[in-house]
């Protein structure tokens, strides 16, 4: 009998039926960040990594243009299993031919390419207004932004960032989930703190004010606790962002980077699903703060797996990916995240849901705590390995990674 065969039964025993995990998870889209590639650059502005947020390291063959960041991309989803959706900067434009146009002249043509490369993939495309790294964003302040001048600007970037996503929908014909995550915030103790969230609900009304087609584009708000420089004050913090997306009528997305550091974006995800038709979530790993390091199958990881799948809601939770290591090979640090954040749906997945929540209903607590750690030496490696073939994508990715590196990535200058 197969390995797999071996852990099908032991798998059943527990209730559990593998086929149906495998199946489910074959079904899941991750939304898988562009800007991994390039540590946060993208093309259109020569102003450095700003909004509070950082890449560290120097590991060699960084992007550094849009053919390379293409290459990257399919080499890294040819080594990822499973539904893949692309998800964009609008940082990430590309002009031919001399031509520039600023963030809020921005324009569909401007990502045509990216439209042509998702098509011949087959994926839909996701995007973000880019509030950060550019001359416009003055004392740190975009949306929230006193100077009108300022405000404006960013207020028309959004504006053409719904007409670029309502295009990617209407290209590819899959929805455009439109992330609006703004850095604004104080380094030091606000004497006012109600003036700049005011301007940032004033901002997005009227960003939101734009007729868009609301079936084929789902606007999502991120919300922060705080920016490196950005300390003490943060605009567009967690109570802004819910309140104002239930009130809108547009869709809360949690960043598990952006709160405190014993608060937990698994413990959210029930409560969120109760007051909102679909949720978002920005998968990453803070390491004491939000520092965007490569996604594990780590134990919080698992359980934000088991939040959505337990909670029958894989088909209202866009789940995208969000973290930028620039210390190890970035290729890598893409396949690794993105298959960390499948296993930990397909973990999810293999457990006996039903009989665990039986357990906690009828206040078995003995056995609920022993069936639970007995799911965790289930042979889960197994079926994993198993998904991965019927993927046809191999276990071990390394050595392919390498051989990228040897002969694509050490070239680059
Ligand atoms: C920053 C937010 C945001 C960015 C991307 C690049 O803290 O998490 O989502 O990481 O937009
Ligand atoms: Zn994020």
């Amino acid at each position: 009998m197969s390995r797999y065969e071996e852990a099908k039964k032991i798998y059943a025993s527990m209730g559990v039926d593998t086929e149906d995990a495998i199946n489910k998870l074959k079904d899941v889209t991750i939304s898988i960040h562009c800007w991994q590639g390039d540590d946060v650059t993208g093309f259109d502005s020569r102003a450095s990594l700003s909004g509070g947020i950082q890449t560290t390291g120097n590991y060699p063959g960084k992007a550094s243009s849009p053919e390379e960041l293409m290459a990257d991309i399919d080499k890294a989803f040819s080594l990822i299993p499973g539904k893949k959706k692309l998800n964009l900067h609008a940082s990430y434009a590309i002009f031919e031919d001399g031509e520039f146009a600023d963030r809020n002249a921005l324009e569909s043509k401007h990502f045509k390419k990216w439209v042509d490369f998702a098509k011949e993939r087959n994926m839909g495309i996701d995007f973000n207004p880019t509030y950060f790294s550019h001359a416009m964003v003055k004392d740190n302040l975009t949306l929230s932004s006193p100077d009108e001048e300022v405000r404006k600007f960013w207020v028309e970037h959004g504006i053409q960032c719904l007409k670029i996503s309502e295009y990617f929908a209407n290209e590819t014909g899959v929805p455009c989930v439109m992330n609006i995550w703004i850095p604004d915030g104080y380094k030091d103790i606000p004497a006012d703190r109600v003036s700049p969230r005011a301007r940032f609900k004033k901002s997005l009304d009227e960003i939101l004010s734009t007729p868009y087609d609301k079936s084929k584009v789902y606007v999502t708000l991120e919300s922060k606790v705080f920016g490196i420089g950005l300390e003490s004050y943060t605009v567009g913090s967690a109570e802004f962002c819910l309140s104002y997306s239930t009130k809108n009528g547009i869709t809360p997305l949690m960043d598990n980077g952006h709160y405190h550091p014993t608060e937990l974006v698994s413990d959210k995800i029930s409560s969120l699903l109760l007051f909102n038709e679909k949720i978002a979530l920005h998968v990453t790993r803070g390491v004491r703060w939000d520092s965007d390091h490569v996604v594990l199958f780590d134990d919080e990881t698992k359980e934000i797996a088991k939040e959505i799948v337990c909670n029958d809601a894989l088909d209202r939770v866009f789940i995208a990916t969000d973290y930028f290591d620039a210390s190890i090979n970035r290729i890598s640090a893409w396949v690794t995240g993105v298959r960390n954040v499948q296993k930990a749906l397909l973990n999810a997945l293999l457990l006996p849901a039903k009989e665990l929540k039986k357990l906690q209903e009828e206040n078995e607590f003995t056995a609920l705590m022993c069936l639970q750690e007995e799911t965790k030496t289930a042979p889960f490696g197994d079926i994993w390995a198993e998904y991965l073939v019927r993927e046809g994508v191999e276990n071990a990715y390394l050595p392919q990674i390498k051989e990228y590196e040897e002969k694509v990535l050490v070239k680059r200058v």
